[in-house]
């Protein structure tokens, strides 16, 4: 007799990917582990530049700025699917695979979103002018062949992600991230509920079965909500997700602007570790920042209030871009917020990665 999913998943403790690898394994067991000691803070892009620097070796805006390295390290895959050097933030995907691994020597995470081109247009990920996109990639439509081969490209990154040995990295994989909004062409007003989960789980079969990748944990990564059901009409299902999580920003510094953004980030916490715990997953806050931080108590009087009394896993900070002026998240040296910022990080649940171990193990 077959066994049941949930039954196996129940008895095992195993990631949504039955054949995960032993350290990915590890990785979602270690994980879940952690939401009982804290939160880790995350950065995107973080080895790769920030301000006034790009591609300097060992430099890490915050790790300069507070003495330690994040725990969490995020990436974007978007450009792969062309086969390009570079993703569309001026990362070389080589350089990526190096960080990725240095992230991992470091006992530290990595996680991957992909701002993936449009595949009707030609035009980017915020093309939004057809709600056509999401139904012609599915398989048997016009748009289907070619996205596997897009899959193609993304697979053959993540199964070059080797350590010392030659044995696969285990790692996040967020796709179709901020579906909850409309700003991306697999957003809520460009695709039915049945279109994305379609979308979302042919993208996770595919990787499994099709090219044998074991090395995922897979988070599901809405964008803001304030009705449940935003969130639960487009989840997936058990069997194709680790990591629940979404993404919100602070936009304005005025009283009215911090508490409501408090308020609404406690009510989306609430609910996703609900939902994780209901369905034995791992809560996350996938993107957040106030850009710029032109509020120098940000991370203790807003970060702080907003997760307290919450456990997820980590906090991923926005990228401090080296040539887009005020587009940075996290503080750098001689930033106004850096007090602040070392303030949070000496809270006993905030986890930057020299309090972070053991996590493939
Ligand atoms: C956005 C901005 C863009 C960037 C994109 C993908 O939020 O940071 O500059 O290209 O994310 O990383």
């Amino acid at each position: 007799m077959l066994l049941g999913y949930s039954f196996v998943k129940a008895q095992t403790n195993i990631p949504s990917d039955l054949q995960s690898t032993k350290s990915t394994v590890a990785l979602y067991r270690n994980l879940k582990k952690q939401l009982q000691k804290g939160v880790m803070v995350g950065h995107q892009d973080a080895l790769a530049y920030g301000i006034g620097w790009y591609g300097q070796s060992g430099k890490c805006d915050v790790k300069d700025a507070s003495g330690s390295y994040p725990a969490v390290f995020g990436w974007d895959l978007g450009g792969i699917e062309h086969g390009k050097a570079f993703n569309l933030d001026s990362v070389s995907f080589g350089e990526m695979r190096k960080y990725a691994q240095k992230v991992y020597r470091m006992g530290a995470v990595n996680t991957f979103s992909w701002h993936l081109d449009n595949l009707l247009t030609g035009s980017n990920a915020w093309d939004v002018s057809s709600d056509q996109v999401v139904k012609n990639v599915l398989p048997g439509e016009v748009k289907h062949k070619e996205f596997t081969q897009w899959l193609d490209q993304v697979a053959g990154f993540f199964l070059s992600l080797k350590d010392d040995k030659g044995k696969l990295i285990p790692v996040i994989f967020r796709p179709f991230h901020e579906h909850t909004g409309s700003w991306f062409w697999w957003g809520k007003k460009l695709c039915t509920e049945e279109q994305y989960k379609a979308l979302f789980t042919y993208t996770v079969d595919y990787l499994r079965n099709a090219k044998h990748v074991h090395n995922l944990l897979i988070a599901y990564s809405s964008a803001d909500f304030s009705v449940d059901t935003d969130f639960v009409n487009r989840y997936p299902g058990d069997k194709y997700v680790d990591v629940v999580g979404f993404d919100e920003y602070q936009y304005g510094v005025t009283p009215e602007v911090k508490s409501k953004f408090i308020s609404s980030l406690r009510y989306e916490l609430g609910f996703i570790t609900r939902f994780a715990k209901e369905h034995n997953k791992i809560p996350a806050l996938t993107e957040t920042g106030l850009e710029s931080l032109p509020d120098s108590t940000w991370f203790t009087s807003v970060l702080t209030e907003a997760l307290k009394g919450y456990k997820v896993s980590y906090v991923l900070l926005w990228r401090n871009a080296y040539n887009r002026e005020n587009h940075f998240y996290l503080p750098y040296p001689g930033h106004s917020s850096v007090k602040d910022f070392k303030q949070f990080i000496t809270l006993p649940d905030v986890l930057m990665q020299d309090k972070v171990r053991n996590l493939y193990k």
